[in-house]
């Protein structure tokens, strides 16, 4: 059984932000992680966030997660919620050439934001388990993240859930990796353990 996190004890939060086109799944993917149902039904997002202490590793944290709109609409916002994120998941549906596409412009928004040429994210192949609609081939995803020099993961949101909960802990491990302390040479490893930079 998990050990009950001691909520006083000073836990790093961990702010991910969901991003991608509209219709691709952020939504069914983040209602997936954190309330365990698949979400059938469309309702197109404006922002919802959630929040939820969770053992990834061995080590508690505050996963605190935006949902954001992938509707063109509300594209203003974007730069905004890029703003506040620690890490990115960018989903696209393999369905849907189009979301495929428009990956780049999410990345490219996402490190001009930060003003950085590299960022804890991920790239997330969504909808895996529509075999004969599938349009965007594995190869094709991995193309993109290794163009990228980001990881990738197939994943689906639909029970049985694939790699779901994989992919917004791997984002964690980046962070995580990200500031983990640099090993000097003839010290012992010290991990990453009591991470270096609280991100709260
Ligand atoms: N078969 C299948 N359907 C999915 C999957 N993920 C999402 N869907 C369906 O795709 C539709 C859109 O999913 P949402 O999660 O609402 O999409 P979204 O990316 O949040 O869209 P916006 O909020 O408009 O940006 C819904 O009908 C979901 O049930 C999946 O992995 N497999
Ligand atoms: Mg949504």
């Amino acid at each position: 059984m998990a050990t009950i996190p001691n909520h006083n004890e000073n836990l790093t939060t961990y702010k991910l932000v969901v991003v991608g086109d509209g219709g691709v799944g952020k939504s069914a993917l983040t209602i997936q992680f954190f309330q365990k149902m698949f979400v059938e039904d469309y309702d197109p997002t404006i922002e919802d966030s959630y929040i939820q202490h969770t053992d990834i590793d061995g080590q508690w944290c505050i996963l605190d997660v935006l949902d954001t709109a992938g509707q063109e609409e509300f594209s203003a916002m974007r730069e905004q919620y890029m703003r506040t994120g620690d890490g990115f998941l960018i989903v696209y549906s393999v369905t849907d050439k189009s979301s495929y596409e428009n990956v780049p412009q999410f990345h490219e928004l996402i490190l001009r934001v930060k003003d950085k040429t590299t960022f804890p994210m991920l790239l997330v192949a969504n909808k895996v388990d529509l075999i004969h609609q599938r349009s965007i081939t594995e190869e094709q995803g991995r193309d993109m993240a290794d163009r990228f020099k980001i990881p990738y993961i197939e994943t689906s949101a639909k029970d049985p859930p694939q790699n779901v909960d994989k992919g917004f802990q791997d984002v964690v491990r980046l962070i995580r990796r990200q500031c983990a302390p640099t090993k000097k040479p003839g010290k012992p490893s010290g991990g990453n353990r009591g991470s270096c930079c609280v991100l709260v």
